[in-house]
């Protein structure tokens, strides 16, 4: 019997998992998606060709791992099958529960509607859908890949579903949809998918009980996590470690080792309170130097400083074993660098995150910068100054920094033993 071990996003999503899990999953023959759905995005470069994944895990990358996208997320259809375009022969190692929700086109207009009506308020979603199918999931009015297997049925039961809801999408100006087209639109899914959809559940503990090497793939990060992240500017899956477990259908005894993926600073896309966000020229220049936009959307990250206490918090959530430090080369060159220690709520210094974190102002400590680290593959031959730093960050959060990323390139990372 083997573990799965797990790679999850400890700050706001775009932590660097991408980098961690293409790496890592040239080691394990299973790699599993569990949450989030399109919304999520990495660009993975092999060979000289950019490879752009949203839903498909990145063990597509190694031809010997097999995939598997569980029951937990949210599959948009006419994305996946645009995504699979990108590789060849993916018969018998890409595999879709038949549990999935399905995203469908009508999910991502209510995205889009929601978010104008709420003006000033808006989530700042990806516009994807995300929310709306995972509402549905929760309300068991919601669809199932499986179901893609029989399209009139579904076409039917869309439409019945649009005869219910027929006020709510009146405010929302959508359309029902043609069943005509609707039937042609989803038996062409069909086409497309069927020999990929499975019951994965069976799979991963097939794979479980025959020592398989088994890695579980976070997508956003614990901070957008639906009930630990700072609601409502969250996306709406479970993106804690727990959360894979019912995104795939294992138990907590069969987690492995977990490792929490961490930026060298901090960065947020989409709107909400983000208390170590940096207003001035250095914030800009984090932006610049890290070329911190959107995969999925091509939005700006918002960004700022290390923050240990929501670090330290994430960390708990999820039981990490290990951090693994990313982008730390993107602070190369500052003269000083800054790490948020504690909050002030209402004058009062804390050393937690409390529910809200609207009212909490950053307290900061300041250390001496570095050059450069490019290029470095071993702890010892870091600068003195980038070691403080990191020793820093161990001591507040209390977890060890086990991985250590210098440059985008795969093998400059620092692994500790
Ligand atoms: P949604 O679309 O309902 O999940 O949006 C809700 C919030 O979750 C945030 N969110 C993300 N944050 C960082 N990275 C994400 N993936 C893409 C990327 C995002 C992109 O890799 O860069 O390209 O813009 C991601 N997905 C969702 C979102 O910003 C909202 O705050
Ligand atoms: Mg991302």
């Amino acid at each position: 019997m083997s573990k799965a071990d797990l790679i999850v996003g400890i700050q706001w999503g775009d932590e660097g998992k991408g980098k961690m899990v293409d790496m890592l999953a040239q080691n394990y023959d299973v790699v599993c998606r569990s949450q989030g759905g399109h919304n999520a995005g990495h660009t993975i470069w092999v060979d000289g060709v950019r490879y752009a994944l949203h839903l498909i895990p990145s063990g597509v990358l190694n031809p010997k791992a097999i995939n598997i996208i569980g029951n937990g997320v949210v599959l948009c259809p006419s994305s996946i099958i645009k995504e699979m375009e990108q590789f060849k022969n993916l018969e018998g190692r890409l595999f879709i529960s038949d549990k999935a929700h399905l995203n469908l086109p009508y999910h991502a207009l209510i995205d889009q509607a929601k978010e104008r009506l709420k003006g000033d308020k808006a989530i700042g979603t990806t516009g994807k859908g995300i929310g709306p199918a995972y509402a549905e999931k929760i309300s068991r009015t919601g669809f199932r890949v499986g179901e893609l297997l029989n399209p009139s049925k579904l076409a039917s039961g869309i439409i019945d579903y649009f005869a219910q809801s027929r006020a709510i999408f009146d405010v929302l100006e959508i359309a029902t949809p043609n069943k005509e087209e609707l039937i042609e639109l989803l038996t062409s899914y069909k086409e497309k998918l069927e020999p990929f959809i499975a019951n994965t559940t069976n799979m991963i503990w097939d794979a479980i009980d025959n020592d398989k090497k088994i890695l579980l793939e976070g997508a956003q990060g614990t901070l957008l996590d639906i009930d630990h992240g700072t609601y409502p500017y969250v996306t709406s899956s479970s993106c804690v470690s727990a959360g894979a477990c019912t995104g795939l259908g294992i138990s907590p005894k069969d987690i492995g080792v977990v490792t929490g993926i961490v930026k060298a600073y901090t960065t947020r896309v989409g709107n909400g309170p983000f208390p170590s966000e940096d207003f001035t020229e250095d914030g800009q220049k984090i932006a610049d130097i890290g070329k911190e936009v959107g995969v999925t959307t091509g939005r700006g990250r918002r960004c700022g400083w290390f923050d240990a206490i929501a670090v330290k918090h994430a960390a708990r959530l999820n039981g990490c074993d290990q951090l693994s430090l990313m982008k730390l080369d993107v602070l190369d060159g500052f003269p000083k660098v800054k790490i948020c220690v504690a909050y002030d709520l209402e004058g009062k210094r804390i050393d937690y995150m409390p529910s809200d974190l609207n009212n909490v102002k950053p307290i900061y400590e300041e250390f001496e910068g570095w050059d450069k680290l490019a290029g470095i593959r071993k702890f010892e031959d870091l600068p003195e100054n980038a070691k403080k730093y990191i020793n820093k960050i161990e001591e507040l959060t209390g977890v060890k920094v086990g991985i250590i990323s210098t440059s985008p390139e795969r093998d400059d990372t620092i692994i500790r033993g």
